[in-house]
């Protein structure tokens, strides 16, 4: 299965322009209750971001101006996917790599977060992501 996994979000828009609604709770699209949003923006020339695994945190992100591009990893498969659509939020699972470049001048990405922000919720090295991961999918035998 892909580890890229959009979800679509519909746009309201009329002769007047676009508008995009998360409604939170009845039929809310996003997979979790938002606790927390932020957004990355002004990005410097040649920056690139992220570099981090979360142990529990879930997050969606929707690139609602300019573009980016996103990497995840989960440890045994790696992809990118280019971010530049408002109507569709990119879902970051937890036990994720993620990184991202390639901003443009314009980029806006906002994050939508299952949790409150906690540096200790952050794994940063990526040895110790692999070694999570794998033992997060082995099954022990009885
Ligand atoms: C993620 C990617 C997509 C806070 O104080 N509160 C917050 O909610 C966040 C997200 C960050 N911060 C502080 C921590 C750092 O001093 O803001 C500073 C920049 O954060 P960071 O270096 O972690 O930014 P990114 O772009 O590398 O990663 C962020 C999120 O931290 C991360 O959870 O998945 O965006």
């Amino acid at each position: 299965m892909s580890l890229i996994q959009w979800i679509d979000f519909q746009s309201l828009g009329d002769h007047r322009g676009q508008l995009v609604a998360l409604e939170i709770g009845h039929e809310q699209a996003v997979p979790f209750d938002i606790k927390r949003v932020y957004y990355i923006y002004h990005t410097a020339p040649d920056v690139s971001r992220g570099f981090h695994a979360h142990k529990k945190l879930k997050q969606v992100a929707i690139c609602i101006s300019g573009s980016c591009r996103m990497v995840l990893d989960d440890g045994k498969t790696r992809e990118s996917v280019q971010m530049n659509a408002p109507t569709k939020g990119l879902l970051i699972d937890s036990l994720m790599w993620r990184e991202m470049h390639d901003f443009s001048d314009d980029c806006v990405l906002i994050i939508l977060a299952s949790e409150h922000y906690d540096e200790k919720d952050y794994i940063r090295d990526y040895k110790e992501f692999t070694r999570i991961s794998q033992n997060a999918n082995h099954t022990p035998t009885s």
